[in-house]
């Protein structure tokens, strides 16, 4: 956590969010790069704002976190949020973008990475997502691997997630993680979840069927003082899930089209997510909100029992 005077020079909690910590009532951390470059407008801003009313349903306090004008931002109101969501001079702020848009007063919308640094500056021990980034499929070529999953080994963090993407390489990613020693912890799964679809055909280690001993499994990791995060893999429900070989099609359109393009670097999440809304006619918004509600509640009871 930053000292009192660092964290007034450079952040800005919001009162409900200070109050819970003051308090020590359960915070869930929720990023903003999913709101400003992840889903479209109105969804992106309806998916924010049920996102939090969920968690504050379960007695939790919502924090989204965000650099707005130079300020970093824990907990934001509904003009900020709809800010996030249509505003088109927000930057996608990876870790070694952060202090530049800090440092020169501009508006960056926090990716699980950042959002992890953001909550650890305060001291927020859960983060909420849809689906972390990873080890993208030709990684070893292009070395694309989403700093996400550096961020989430090196921070006393737990996030919650509906797996990953399978424009991503989940096979490697979760090896990756396993090199970093991060525990992959199945919701109520005994696979790593695809995202849009329950099963991605990785086995996982743990499947944990009740919030305490999630909860219990994330302390002891922490008071054996073995540092570092813990990723709670929470698959999409039944009733929600997509169809495999339509989604299947559609991630390898994505795909083609974005080496056919030339987009590589940050570009890519933002760009693959997009062709593969329009390949779905919008069905993978659908789910991708579910998912994201979703974890909001398992997340927000996990915060419950920590
Ligand atoms: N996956 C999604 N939706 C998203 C993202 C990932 O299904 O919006 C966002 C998250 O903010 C994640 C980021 O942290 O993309 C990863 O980007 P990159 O692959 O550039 O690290
Ligand atoms: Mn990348």
């Amino acid at each position: 956590m930053l000292n009192v005077e660092t964290l007034k020079k450079y952040v800005v909690i919001s009162d409900e969010v200070q109050e819970a910590l003051d308090s020590g009532k359960p915070v869930v951390a929720l990023e903003s790069t999913i709101i400003s470059h992840g889903m479209p407008y109105p969804q992106n801003l309806e998916t924010a704002k049920s996102v939090e009313r969920i968690i504050r349903e379960q007695g939790v306090v919502p924090a989204t976190t965000a650099i707005i004008n130079g300020k970093i931002r824990v907990g934001l109101n509904d003009e900020e949020l709809e800010f996030m969501a249509t505003s088109n001079d927000i930057i996608k702020a990876s870790r070694r973008d952060y202090p530049h848009i800090v440092a020169n007063g501009l508006n960056g919308a926090t990716t699980v990475a950042t959002s992890i640094i953001t909550a650890s500056l305060v001291g927020i021990k859960i983060l909420v997502t849809g689906g972390i980034g990873g080890v993208h499929r030709g990684a070893e070529t292009t070395f694309d691997i989403s700093r996400d999953l550096q961020e989430i080994a090196n921070t006393d963090i737990a996030v919650v997630c509906a797996g990953a993407k399978s424009i991503l390489d989940i096979g490697l990613t979760l090896e990756y993680l396993e090199t970093l020693g991060v525990p992959v912890l199945g919701y109520k799964t005994p696979e790593m979840p695809a995202f849009f679809t329950r099963e991605s055909g990785f086995k996982l280690d743990y499947e944990i069927d009740s919030y305490e001993e999630m909860a219990n499994s994330i302390r002891t990791k922490w008071e054996l003082g073995l540092r570092g995060g813990v990723l709670v893999a929470n698959p999409i429900l039944p009733e929600d899930e997509l169809n495999k070989a339509e989604i299947d099609k559609a991630i390898a359109e994505a795909l083609k089209s974005a080496e056919e393009n030339g987009i590589k670097g940050k570009e890519a999440t933002p760009y693959l997510l997009d062709k593969v809304l329009e390949a779905t006619e919008g069905k993978s918004l659908a789910a991708n909100i579910k998912l994201v509600e979703n974890n909001a509640l398992v997340g927000a009871n996990i915060a419950k029992n920590m």
